[in-house]
């Protein structure tokens, strides 16, 4: 066994680099590493993770010798910080690269998920259309007011494209950002309050759990858009399906749940809901660039260099 392991569902090319450029060996999740024999996983320094889940303490303590774990995304919930760091454990991620590509479709659920796209394309393949009245009428997206939860780098990106779409920007943050005309808010439901749609871009983890309460949606109303790129866990999701079944939000865009890659099942029967399956950053471009920064990472870890983006 080499001393760098890569776990996670990876694509076969980052599988590929992985293996030429580490000699790493593959594993498809973490809970196969109390699989392998005690003599193979102290030989592993490194792992080179992707997945959203299960990278605690117990699987940090399979691993006696584990130094860094590269995380192939910017979001590193799945990770046992606190754990890693009592262990001299150094983490890094792949912020920044993802940023446009993440944005991009945060925007593009609103759009589909205002007007109602998904469904007017199914009643169109369905053949309605030269049958009848036109498709019922949507409602206009660009000009709202847009809150976006949490203005780090990716939110930015998001408000930066909703001006663009004419809409008046609110934002929750810890502190007030130097972006004038857009209106800062310390508390969720006072920015649920003040908007008509919402976009989630917190990070994930313990910290934001919940924070899109039945308050919050309450506040949001009936008119109301929330769109979700950033983790499930941000919203209770009882609170969104009950506010969507019962006409109390209007719809919902959703890259993220809380049960992928099985969201509920309720989710799924939803029509006002635009949903897809966690493909924020899936493009070629912006996967191929994630790799590259978790290699570098690697690289330079190994090379007992400080990593280029590290998080603890
Ligand atoms: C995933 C993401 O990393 O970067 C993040 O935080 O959620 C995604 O880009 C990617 O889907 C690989 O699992």
């Amino acid at each position: 066994m080499a001393e760098v392991l890569a776990v996670g569902p990876y694509a076969e090319r980052d599988i590929k680099a992985l293996r030429e450029q580490f000699a790493a060996p593959h594993l498809a999740g973490p809970e196969l590493i109390a699989d392998l024999p005690e003599a193979e996983r102290a030989k592993v320094v490194a792992l080179a993770f992707l997945g959203h889940k299960g990278l605690g303490s117990q699987v940090m303590d399979l691993l006696p010798n584990l130094r860094f774990i590269t995380n192939f995304g910017v979001g590193f919930d799945a990770i046992d910080i606190p754990a890693a760091t009592a262990r001299g454990i150094t983490v890094t991620n792949t912020p920044d690269v993802l940023n446009d590509d993440v944005a991009d479709l945060a925007l593009a659920l609103l759009i589909a998920d205002s007007r109602r796209m998904n469904a007017a394309e199914r009643w169109m393949r369905e053949g309605h259309w030269a049958k009848g009245p036109e498709y019922p009428l949507q409602r206009k997206m660009s000009g709202r007011k847009v809150g976006v939860l949490g203005l780090g780098r990716i939110g930015r990106e998001i408000a930066d494209r909703l001006a663009a779409f004419k809409c008046e920007i609110h934002y929750f943050s810890r502190s007030e950002k130097q972006t004038p005309g857009w209106h800062w808010h310390t508390d969720p439901v006072a920015l649920a309050s003040a908007v008509d749609d919402m976009v989630i871009a917190v990070v994930g983890g313990p910290e934001t759990e919940g924070l899109v309460s039945a308050e919050v949606i309450a506040a949001l109303g009936p008119d109301g858009v929330i769109v979700n790129i950033a983790r499930g866990s941000v919203i209770d999701e009882e609170a969104l399906i009950d506010a969507l079944q019962n006409g109390r939000l209007r719809g919902a865009g959703l890259d993220v749940f809380r049960g992928e890659p099985a969201p509920d099942p309720r989710i799924l029967a939803l029509e006002n809901a635009t949903i897809l399956p966690h493909v924020g950053s899936a493009t070629l471009e912006t996967r191929a660039a994630m790799g590259e920064l978790q290699r570098r990472n690697l690289r330079d870890l190994l090379d007992g260099k400080p990593a280029v983006t590290p998080v603890n």
